[in-house]
């Protein structure tokens, strides 16, 4: 509980043995959190007998992708404000307290792994990386007239219930590309949002989405076209009279 508020981790997992269960014990070390789910997606690996070993409620995704784990995931989460994370080592724990520190106030609060003084050695944040999801999340940053934004790939972020209740049935992507969707979703529906400065550590296991060049590059095309589409299709409902969405 934070504030007499419920908390809730959701860790999309597919073949992450390697750290489900560590990761799993230190978000529920902490003190605020009340659940740690782990989303299954068809891990072929023992994901999810270490994750409900560590305490962690499991449940499994039969669709497969970032996307569909995280949606699953937010629709099985109790708490009033629900935190996404990831289970190979890359968040750290206490960083949940950042993201509370905001809860009260904002109703989507982004975690950001661009700022140089928080990427740890070994992290997969190098220049192009970091380069791209900076120009990314600026793309959508001005399209949108967002608050000011550094990260488009950035899985730890926080999002309040009500909020999640107001923008969930819009969610269309299964995919790696998700979180901008969710960004998007909530600046079209007016949300308050704030993004922060949270560590970004090396990774435990293997790599699914930006450990590749060329995955990294066809998942933040997929990005920009989600974005591009989306503010076209605002803009012409808006210029027919519809409300925005
Ligand atoms: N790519 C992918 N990831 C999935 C899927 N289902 C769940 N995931 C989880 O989504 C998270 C993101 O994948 P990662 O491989 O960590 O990708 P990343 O965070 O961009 O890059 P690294 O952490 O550097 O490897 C991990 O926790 C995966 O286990 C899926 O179908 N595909
Ligand atoms: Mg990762």
């Amino acid at each position: 509980m934070w504030q007499d508020k419920r908390v809730s981790v959701v860790f999309p997992a597919y073949n992450e043995a390697a750290n489900v269960a560590r990761a799993a014990e230190d978000f529920r070390a902490v003190a605020a959190v009340d659940e740690v789910i782990v989303v299954d997606n068809n891990s072929r690996d023992a994901t999810a007998a270490l994750a409900r070993a560590a305490g962690a409620r499991v449940v499994s995704e039969g669709r497969q992708g970032y996307g569909h784990a995280l949606q699953r995931g937010l629709r099985e989460a109790q708490g009033d404000y629900i935190i996404l994370a990831e289970p190979d080592g890359t968040f750290v724990a206490g960083d949940v307290f950042k993201l509370l520190a905001y809860a009260d106030e904002f109703d989507l609060v982004l975690g950001t792994r661009t700022t140089r003084e928080l990427i740890w050695d070994q992290a997969n944040m190098g220049w192009f990386l970091r380069v791209g999801n900076l120009a990314v999340a600026k793309l959508l940053q001005v399209l949108f007239g967002g608050p000011s934004l550094s990260d488009c790939g950035c899985t730890m972020r926080l999002i309040r219930r009500d909020a999640l209740g107001r923008i969930g049935r819009g969610f269309t992507v299964g995919g790696s590309h998700f979180l901008p969707e969710m960004v998007v979703l909530a600046l079209l529906h007016r949300l308050r949002i704030i993004e922060i400065p949270i560590n970004y550590r090396a990774r435990v296991g293997d790599s699914k989405i930006t450990g590749s060049q060329v995955t990294a590059l066809k998942v933040g095309a997929r990005m920009i076209a989600l974005i591009l589409q989306y503010r076209l299709r605002s803009w012409r409902r808006r210029g027919r009279g519809l409300r925005a969405r």
